[in-house]
């Protein structure tokens, strides 16, 4: 092989190195919150452990039940205003009950985004939000057919000029998304909580209800593209084997 050529595939090398790494990055950098349900503890180290509200932990699965939920507080983490909520849930009931496989709320004042069971159109998941701010029916929505099927859900709310752009995805898929517009929203540290269960909350009382076991959650505080999706749904997470986090990332049962 001649000098040259050997120098193109050097380079060629490198670009790739530089762009999974690169990818990796956004990941790791942008995980804000991180549960795997073993126990009540968050693998990146921003929030407090979870406090049961009836709910329970079973062979690394959250067990949510009517008036049985869960949430998270003391997030000490960087400003949320572009997410994503990531979820791994398995239905146990189809009953229009409207709470959350992942809700990301205020302490103080009522304002969430949540991937919500049925609150608008019976056996399928939504957008959910404070007074319908930052929802409306995915474009290509799926109707569940099998309780006790676990599927991978994300919803991404997108900065574009200002207001988000919110698009949910099924197992990978994209259901579509639309634009809201009320402009955007930030969950700062010590005033933002992760509910599972409950739809919302305000305190200890608010409204929603779920039957499910959940797998797994995230938060990033970016909108994840639909390649990174598809990636974390495949269990492919280009993680650079370094730092506190990458000795994390092997706690991963998929
Ligand atoms: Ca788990």
């Amino acid at each position: 092989m001649k000098v040259h050529n050997i120098f193109a595939v050097f380079v060629v090398l490198l670009m790739l190195t530089v762009s999974i790494s690169g990818f990796a990055v956004v990941q790791e950098k942008n995980l804000v919150g991180w549960w795997l349900f073993d126990d009540g503890s968050e693998e990146t180290g921003n929030w407090d452990d979870i406090a049961l509200q009836g709910a329970k932990f079973e062979k690394g699965q959250l067990v949510v039940e009517t008036g049985k939920w869960a949430h998270a507080l003391g997030y000490k983490g960087p400003d949320i205003t572009e997410l994503s909520l990531v979820t791994w849930v398995s239905l146990d009931s189809y009953a229009k009950t409207n709470g959350s496989a992942l809700c990301l709320d205020k302490r103080t004042i009522d304002q969430f985004c949540a991937i919500v069971w049925a609150e608008r159109v019976e056996k399928q998941w939504m957008p959910g939000s404070s007074h319908f701010r930052r929802t409306a029916d995915f474009p290509k929505a799926v109707t569940e057919k099998e309780t006790g099927e676990m599927v991978f859900l994300v919803i991404t709310y997108e900065d574009v000029n200002g207001q988000y752009e919110i698009t949910g995805y099924r197992n990978g898929e994209s259901l579509g998304g639309f634009k809201a517009t009320t402009g955007l929203r930030t969950w700062p540290k010590d005033d933002a909580e992760a509910i599972w269960g409950k739809r919302h909350v305000n305190g200890l009382a608010g409204p929603g209800e779920l039957n499910a076991h959940i797998e797994e959650s995230r938060i990033y505080n970016i909108a994840l593209t639909e390649d990174e999706v598809q990636a974390i749904g495949k269990g492919d997470l280009p993680v650079e084997p370094r730092g506190k986090l990458a000795t994390r990332w092997a706690k991963i049962k998929r």
